[in-house]
């Protein structure tokens, strides 16, 4: 047999299984991309964009630049080694078209340490482009530029040389597959959100983010690394010491890089992460840092003198503190599918030998941050100590036990918590519509009053003084704080409701930080979301239309012609009950936007924002807001 007759062979056998691969992407999408709502949606681009960072990672790229196109396709170029254009043997084709072609090519010839991409999330470039109605891949690499271009994953023909170069880089560019997606619109804030965290947790790149559709550019790179991501994090708060505190070294293989810093706040804000991606139920990692935290400080405490006879738990040493742990490691194991939690044993005695050498170094040489910290512990394991005092002598067990529902909730008759929606409406007005508006089968209202919950400044004991907190928290049914119970919740969606000016973004803020902080588990599973009213009303005689953005609103003036009426509303309370119904509660006809566990991080975050200590960033974030609000005020 000749080599070409076997590579032939190969080659057919090897496209079936292609196609084959391509085609159950197809038919599963949601098993290879987690769903196909707007998170699997947004996991397209951060799929192709994970494949630059590990370009990043491994040292040869620099700069990431993210386009989405005005027609909704998006574009990312990184300055990389460039995808190889040789053909791989024993596969017949080049490697670019087993990159992006080939479910099964990661790590075939990437010998790549610490893959982001095809990992947990990570499922190949070859999935996005399963799903993209096209795909473009341009490669500068050993003196030419190459092209390659895919329509549902299928190659036009095989990758050509189209130019010169000297440069080198990857650039594919994408158009989600509309039949594949609920929405296909892509949500710049959650882009930003996402690529700001990246370039934190990689402090060599520069990603340069635009979105055409709205002409806004951004960039971000931060030398700073981790240290800069909680000094961002504590944005309006009050640090106890400044700068935060850096753990780095290098344990069997395990890169440790952490930062640190407490505020004068009562909440924890401790995040991990692994080869940049995000562990939002912690694992080994996290449970490496604490211990060898709550024991570190511990020991520092004791042989100074500085706790008399009480032993910290885990809990004193984390209030108020604001943590980003980051660590790199090849074929990091995690938990479960779907849930991300690190499960490498590795990664606990590394973290831990880290943080107890390096943290203990630091108190030695930084007395003063040494008292500080201390002092605050002790503050916590007093507070709890206090707390618990409170709670067994109080009236706050009976009354979270209490069977009596809040007077002001108008609840459902449905009893099954997975058809039952509570919508959480600002002012009573509104509330009123609402209960009437309303289908009282499967949805609740609790009228709240506007600005109720600085969470911030409340300590855990003090959380249920609250009216407000109380109603809501009976209302929801799970408890709150660190015992909140998931499976006794009443409702599995929960729907904020505020008017859409800065008064209700920012009462929707406090909310979710209330969620985050106290009821986590309900944004983990994604129970809570924000309703999307209209913003106007475009008539004309019989005719008229809801517009949920300017956009919309110019077409359907457009669309009706002259003599058509435009109405704003400014409020909730500007809609009628059967308004409010078919154009927000209807679930026929309703937007919600679903809150994911990042949008919560940048609520708690702008939350500190908005009721912290510090006047500057309230200012520029009311500022930044008032804009948009004009901007909306044609
Ligand atoms: C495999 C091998 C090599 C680079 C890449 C893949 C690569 C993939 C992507 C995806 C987006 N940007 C990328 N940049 C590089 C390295 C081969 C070598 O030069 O040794």
């Amino acid at each position: 047999m000749t080599d070409s007759q076997d590579n032939g062979e190969v080659y057919n056998e090897k496209s079936v299984k292609v196609l084959k691969g391509l085609e159950a992407v197809r038919v599963r999408p949601g098993m290879y991309i987690g769903s196909t709502d707007t998170r699997g949606l947004h996991h397209l681009i951060y799929e192709v964009v994970d494949n630059s960072i590990d370009e990043v990672m491994a040292g040869y790229a620099t700069k990431i630049r993210v386009t989405v196109n005005a027609d909704g396709s998006v574009t990312v170029e990184d300055d990389g080694r460039g995808i190889p254009v040789g053909i791989v043997p024993g596969e017949g084709k080049s490697g670019v078209e087993i990159c992006l072609t080939d479910l099964h090519a990661g790590g075939k010839f990437d010998q790549n340490a610490y893959k982001v991409s095809g990992g947990l999330h990570g499922v190949g470039v070859s999935v996005v482009n399963a799903l993209s109605t096209w795909m473009v891949a341009i490669v500068k690499r050993d003196g030419s530029v190459w092209q390659q271009s895919y329509e549902i994953g299928i190659p036009d023909g095989p990758l050509k040389q189209i130019g010169k170069t000297n440069e080198t880089g990857t650039t594919i560019s994408f158009l989600p597959d509309k039949t594949m997606f609920e929405t296909t619109d892509f949500d710049f804030t959650t882009l930003v959100n996402r690529f700001r965290q990246e370039a934190f947790l990689n402090r060599m790149v520069t990603i340069e983010f635009e979105d055409k559709r709205i002409g806004k550019t951004e960039a971000f790179h931060y030398s700073g690394g981790v240290s800069a991501f909680v000094k961002y994090l504590n944005t309006g708060k009050t640090p106890l010491y400044d700068p935060p505190i850096e753990l780095q070294g290098e344990k069997s293989g395990v890169e440790v890089d952490i930062a640190m810093q407490y505020s004068d706040s009562y909440s924890e804000a401790v995040s991990s992460y692994v080869n940049t991606v995000c562990t939002p139920d912690g694992g080994t990692h996290l449970t490496g840092f604490r211990t060898a935290l709550t024991k570190t400080l511990n020991d520092y405490g004791q042989t100074n003198n500085l706790l008399k006879d009480i032993v910290l738990e885990g809990s004193d040493t984390r209030e108020g503190l604001t943590a980003v742990i980051s660590i790199k490691m090849a074929n990091p194991q995690f938990e479960s599918q779907t849930k991300e939690k690190l499960g490498s044993s590795v990664a606990q005695t590394a973290v831990a030998a880290v943080v107890a050498e390096k943290l203990s170094m630091y108190l030695e040489e930084n007395p003063a941050v040494a008292q500080v910290i201390l002092k605050k512990a002790r503050f916590a394991f007093e507070g709890r100590e206090a707390a618990r005092k409170a709670r067994d002598a109080t009236r706050r067990k009976s009354l979270l036990e209490s069977t009596s529902l809040p007077g002001k909730l108008a609840d459902c008759s449905e009893k099954d918590p997975a058809l039952c929606e509570i919508y959480i409406v600002e002012g009573e007005s509104a509330g009123g519509s609402a209960k009437m508006g309303r289908d009282r089968t499967f949805q609740a209202i609790l009228p709240i009053r506007g600005k109720i919950l600085n969470v911030e400044k409340a300590r855990q004991d003090k959380l249920l003084d609250h009216d407000e907190i109380r109603n809501l928290t009976i209302a929801i049914g799970g408890g709150i704080g660190p015992a909140f119970d998931v499976t006794k919740i009443r409702y599995h969606k929960i729907v904020i409701m505020t008017d859409a000016d800065v008064d209700g973004a920012h009462i929707a803020t406090l909310l979710l930080t209330l969620f985050y902080r106290q009821m986590r588990p309900l944004i983990d599973e994604g129970y809570v979301y924000l309703a999307m009213p209209p913003l106007y009303r475009v008539s004309k005689g019989k005719q008229q239309k809801y517009c949920y953005n300017e956009d919309e609103m110019n077409k359907a003036v457009a669309a009706m012609g002259q003599g058509c009426n435009v109405s704003r509303y400014k409020g909730l309370g500007e809609m009628n009950p059967q308004q409010l119904w078919e154009t927000t509660m209807d679930p026929e006809n309703r937007i919600m936007k679903r809150i994911m566990v990042q949008d919560a991080v940048e609520a708690d975050r702008l939350f500190s924002v908005l009721m912290g200590d510090d006047v500057e960033p309230r200012r520029e974030f009311i500022i930044e807001h008032a804009k948009e609000v004009v901007n909306l005020d044609v």
